[in-house]
């Protein structure tokens, strides 16, 4: 009976398989988290998505990547070159894969854990409890007849700052880019979402280095440049870039231990 988080797969499926050998994972009494971007950049998305849609005791919360899946799904988008989910646009699972991930949320907060699991992070600017909060407002909509009108607007880095009198499809937009794409921000709340390396901005810090009102513990992908360190205790960075040649890791939540496989050479 143990429960993991796993960083960013983005279709590694057999690094996936050889990390749950590794844990000598048990479908039956062990329970995974994943952080999102299950898929897109690495070559086995199908296989990668429908393992961890039909896993019992499963969970995930949707990162940018799976959110441009459903874009592009849903004919909002057109893909981009370095897309490589055709596996699955392809696939005649698609309709199934697609409202799966319509159902899943942006941010979970485990009681059992005290914990709380998100593709990119919480900014500094919201507690755990608004984040959530703001998540089910986006939930509702994705989960909604006008999820399309949301992807359709989905796109773009404005406005920057967090506004509480934010409306509709901009409002969710807003959300959705501190929840799934945030990296640097501004003492007051500014994203600055064109860097992605560990290089600051000027006037921007990564976003867990802003004090926080709690000692929240939050779980996080997305920014394959910290090698999975971020330097506090508390905020706990699981994108170890396997799409890019490095690891795939997971986290055990009973004994804080972490383990990882390395990338398959391809
Ligand atoms: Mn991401």
């Amino acid at each position: 009976m143990s429960s993991y988080v796993i960083g960013d797969v983005q279709g590694c499926y057999d690094e996936l398989c050889a990390l749950l050998a590794k844990i000598n994972f048990n479908a039956q009494s062990d329970t995974l988290y994943f952080l999102g971007d299950l898929i897109n950049r690495g070559p086995k998305n199908l296989e990668t998505i429908n393992l961890i849609r039909t896993l019992p005791n499963c969970n995930t919360v949707l990162g940018n990547h799976d959110l441009h899946l459903l874009a592009v799904a849903s004919g909002c988008r057109d893909p981009s070159k370095k897309d490589t989910f055709d596996d699955i646009l392809n696939s005649s699972e698609l309709p199934e894969i697609a409202d799966w991930l319509r159902q899943q949320p942006l941010v979970h907060s485990s009681d059992e854990f005290n914990c709380t699991f998100v593709h990119a992070g919480i900014p500094h600017i919201w507690t755990i409890e608004k984040a959530n909060l703001l998540s089910r407002e986006v939930e509702t909509v994705l989960r909604g007849n006008d999820f399309v009108e949301f992807l359709k607007n989905m796109y773009g880095n404005t406005p920057s700052t967090w506004d509480d009198t934010l409306q509709g499809s901009i409002r969710h937009r807003t959300i959705t880019n501190y929840l799934t794409r945030m990296r640097f921000s501004s003492a007051q709340g500014e994203l600055e979402l064109s860097h992605k390396s560990k290089n600051e901005p000027e006037g921007f810090s990564p976003w867990f280095n802003f004090s926080r009102t709690q000692n929240d513990l939050i779980l996080f992908g997305h920014w394959a440049a910290l090698e999975g360190a971020s330097g506090k205790d508390n905020l706990l960075a699981l994108d170890t870039g396997c799409v890019w040649g490095r690891e795939l890791t997971a986290y055990c939540l009973e004994t804080k231990r972490r383990f990882s496989v390395s990338a398959i050479n391809r």
